[in-house]
């Protein structure tokens, strides 16, 4: 008898009525990919295997067989489960956070220990079921110890603290062929500047992670580094604010080669852009790395980690993926979770199995303005005086601004607006989504 015993692998059955996928389909070629290389499905493991449905007013509102979990018996039975909803959904990967997967052990030893003892049954199951790990991740942001950051906590023994659990955790990563592994510095900012050295903690911040790029070489680990940006919650600002922000630091610490980004929809919103943005961002400046897929509620204006249901934001973020390339070694990863009242296990596997379908139809709309070429064409055409001789020469190596404005002068260039044709672009969109 396990959690999901009367529950069934996921067929994919366009006119199903109960749980199925009705647009994903595994094996469906997009743009030359199975559909299920193209998404990189995961899982987080702390959403739909830790929460239990409390919040800021109210008692925990699901009740789980592995709950506490404060033991390790019980952390085995929680990975037991994980692993049986994975199986059901046919996802092929899955994400967690040291804390998610063991209790705490009172000290870094314990810690690592217990650590190693379920990455050896994660390593097992693994084999077994083909499920793959998409990244791992230290939460240097739950317990008490990390309430004024951690590689910018202001007493250094949190710092080394902090360095000894990346080591652990990036090295389970490694062990288990993790693709990726990610940083999301949930208190790596500050309450008020009154107590912060906001030029000491950057440095500290920016050593950090020169520290964890030399030991990833160290060891040989080909995944990539990943910083997740967001502006704000649980700290009030937030150092990884936002793409631009990162990119900035990055730069400033020389890292832009080796970190990407973990773009999460909830956290574009949040800093108050698109998720595209993020995306077409990241993709502009070299750096983009994966993505996390869930929702903000946009009445709230909190990360409220809901499931995607959105099939035209979800194609514009697809869109600008494909665009780039793809998710390379990124993936999806769902960093969502259920509403507090949705207490079964039907509500966790539908809630997956939904935003399956949604992220599925919103890579096809994607993929398919793309083979139409219905916005790249244009854009083209937006862009086609800077591949004539007279545009090429403005850019072109020695160019200078009295060069410029000299032949500009002798040309009597003279521009005329052209439109930008939102609206039409608008329509053309629709068409698809
Ligand atoms: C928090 C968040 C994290 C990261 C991993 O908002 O998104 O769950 O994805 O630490
Ligand atoms: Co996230």
């Amino acid at each position: 008898m396990t959690y999901f015993s009367d529950i069934s692998p996921l067929p994919h059955d366009p006119q199903a009525d109960d749980l199925a996928f009705r647009h994903y389909d595994p094996e469906r070629m997009v743009m030359g990919k199975r559909m299920e290389d193209q998404l990189r499905f995961a899982v987080a493991y702390w959403h739909s295997f830790v929460w239990d449905g409390s919040d800021p007013f109210g008692a925990g509102t699901f009740q789980r067989p592995w709950f506490p979990a404060d033991t390790m018996d019980l952390a085995r039975q929680r990975a037991d489960a994980a692993f049986e909803m994975f199986r059901i959904l046919g996802a092929p990967f899955f994400c967690f956070h040291d804390h998610d997967v063991r209790p705490e052990g009172g000290s870094l030893a314990e810690n690592h220990k217990r650590l190693n003892e379920i990455a050896d049954i994660f390593e097992r199951k693994m084999d077994e079921t083909g499920t793959r790990l998409l990244w791992g991740t230290a939460n240097l942001f739950t317990h008490p110890r990390f309430m004024s950051g951690a590689a910018t906590n202001p007493d250094p023994d949190v710092f080394a603290w902090s360095a000894s659990s990346v080591r652990a955790c990036l090295e389970v990563t490694h062990r288990l062929k993790g693709e990726n592994y990610v940083l999301w510095g949930g208190r790596e900012g500050y309450e008020t500047l009154l107590n912060t050295d906001m030029g000491q903690e950057l440095d500290h911040m920016g050593r950090f992670l020169s520290m964890v790029v030399e030991h990833k070489h160290k060891i040989g680990y080909e995944g990539q580094i990943l910083i997740e940006p967001k502006p704000q919650e649980p700290t009030k600002h937030q150092y990884d604010y936002d793409v631009a922000t990162v990119y900035g630091f990055l730069k400033r610490y020389g890292l832009e080669d080796e970190v990407r980004v973990n773009i999460e929809q909830g956290h574009a919103i949040l800093a108050g852009h698109s998720f595209e943005h993020e995306i077409a961002l990241a993709q502009a400046l070299g750096i983009f790395g994966s993505i996390d897929m869930n929702r903000n509620d946009y009445q709230s204006g909190w990360d409220t980690d809901q499931f995607p249901n959105n099939v035209p934001e979800v194609a514009l973020a697809y869109y600008e993926i494909l665009k780039g390339g793809g998710l390379g070694r990124g993936g999806t990863n769902f960093d969502a979770k259920l509403r507090r009242q949705s207490i079964d296990a039907r509500d966790l596997v539908a809630a997956h199995a939904g935003a399956m379908d949604v992220c599925a139809r919103g890579l096809e709309a994607a993929a398919k303005m793309l083979e139409d070429d219905a916005l790249e064409g244009p854009r083209r055409e937006r862009y086609a005086g800077w591949e004539g001789e007279e545009g090429a020469a403005l850019l072109a190596p020695g160019a200078t601004l009295d060069g410029v404005a000299d032949r500009a002068e002798e040309r009597g260039v003279n521009p005329a607006p052209r439109s930008g044709r939102q609206e039409i672009l608008e329509n053309v969109v629709n068409r698809y989504v």
